[in-house]
C-alpha cells in the first residue's frame, strides 16, 4: 500500500460488513482515516482492536441499526449478500437493511455513505458496449435489482435530507482476477482502497456513482462522470492476463456469460 495519509477525515466512521471479504481487507486500512472505527456484521468480528468498536448487528433489525449509527459522522457500507440468491433473503439485508441505515443516518445526522453496489445494476449491458454511469441500468438477477433500489434509495436520501453518497459499481475485487471476465472488471485491494478513500474526501460529492474497477487496458465502464471524485487507480489487470487466458483459453460466444458484463450472474437461478 502507498497512500498518502492524512489527517483523520471523520470522528467516527462505521464500517458495515466488516467481517466479509472486502471488509476484512478495509478494516485496518480505514481505521488510520478516522478518530473511532465502529465495525459491524452479522459474523464474528474478532477482537476489537485500539480504536475499535463492535458492533454486531443484523441489518434487518431496524432497532439495532438505529443504536449502530448514533454518533457516526460517515459510513462505509459493505453489509449485505454479495451474490447472486433467493429473493426473500436478498430482500431482508440488501433491501430492508439499506432502508434502515439510511433511516438511522437520517436521524443520526450522519452526513456521507459510501454504499458497496455492483457492477450487477448494470450487468445486462454487453462485453462489446462501453457504459458509463448515466446510462439506464439493467439489473442482471435480485442481487443487482437490490442494488439498484440501494442506489435509488441513496439518490432519494440526499435529495430530500442531504445525506451524501458516493455509490460505487464496484467489479471484482479479489487478489486477482479469476477468469477473462475480470481482466476487464478487476479491481486491486489498494485500488479499492484508494476508492474508497477518495469517496470518503472528495469535498463535494451529492450522489455520485462510479465504477469500482483498477486501471484495466479493456474495460466496459467509463468514469468520466465521475472525474470529480479524484480516483486514481494505479493497478491493472494487465500482468494477470496470460494466466487468465491459459486457465480459460476458448471462449464460448454463445455463452450468456460470456455475452454479457455481468457474467455468471445473468445465469443464475431461477432459485
Ligand atoms: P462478503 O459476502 O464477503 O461480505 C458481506 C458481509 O456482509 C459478510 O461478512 C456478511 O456476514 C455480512 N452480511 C450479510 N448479510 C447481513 C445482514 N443481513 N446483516 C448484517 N451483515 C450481513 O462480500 P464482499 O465481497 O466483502 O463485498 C462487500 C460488499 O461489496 C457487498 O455489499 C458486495 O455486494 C459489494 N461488492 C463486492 C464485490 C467484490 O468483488 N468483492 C463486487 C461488487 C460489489
Ligand atoms: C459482485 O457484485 C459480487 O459481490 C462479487 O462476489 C463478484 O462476483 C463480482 O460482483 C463480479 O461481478 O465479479
Amino acid at each position: 500500500m502507498n497512500i498518502t495519509s492524512s489527517s483523520h477525515m471523520y470522528s467516527r466512521l462505521l464500517l458495515t460488513g466488516a467481517a466479509g471479504g472486502l471488509g476484512q481487507v478495509l478494516r485496518p486500512r480505514l481505521k488510520t482515516r478516522c478518530d473511532v472505527l465502529r465495525v459491524s456484521d452479522l459474523s464474528n468480528l474478532g477482537e476489537a482492536a485500539d480504536g475499535e468498536e463492535l458492533r454486531p448487528a443484523a441489518l434487518q433489525d431496524r432497532p439495532a441499526v438505529m443504536q449502530l449509527l448514533q454518533g457516526v459522522d460517515a459510513v462505509v457500507h459493505l453489509g449485505g449478500i454479495s451474490t447472486e440468491q433467493p429473493f426473500d433473503d436478498i430482500v431482508q439485508a440488501n433491501i430492508i437493511g439499506a432502508y434502515n441505515l439510511y433511516e438511522a443516518a437520517r436521524i443520526h445526522g450522519t452526513r456521507r455513505i459510501v454504499f458497496a453496489s455492483s457492477n450487477h445494476v448494470t450487468g445486462f449491458y454487453r462485453q462489446d458496449e462501453v457504459i458509463d454511469a448515466n446510462q439506464p441500468v439493467r439489473p442482471d438477477g435480485y442481487y443487482g435489482l437490490s442494488k439498484a433500489f440501494g442506489e435509488n434509495l441513496a439518490r432519494f436520501y440526499f435529495d430530500r435530507y442531504g445525506i451524501e453518497t458516493v455509490a460505487l459499481r464496484i467489479g471484482s475485487s479479489f487478489p486477482e482476477p479469476k477468469d477473462r471476465r475480470m481482466l476487464a472488471t478487476w479491481m486491486s485491494y489498494d485500488d479499492l482502497e484508494r476508492l474508497v478513500v477518495a469517496s470518503l474526501s472528495s469535498p463535494v460529492v451529492g450522489y455520485s456513482v462510479i465504477y469500482g474497477m483498477s486501471d484495466n487496458h479493456h474495460v466496459w465502464w467509463d468514469n468520466t462522470p465521475a472525474k470529480h471524485i479524484g480516483y486514481r487507480p494505479q493497478d491493472s489487470s494487465e500482468p494477470f492476463r496470460a494466466a487468465a487466458e491459459a486457465r480459460q483459453p476458448i471462449l464460448d460466444l454463445n455463452d450468456p456469460a460470456v455475452i454479457y458484463q455481468g457474467g455468471g450472474f445473468v445465469k443464475a437461478g431461477p432459485f
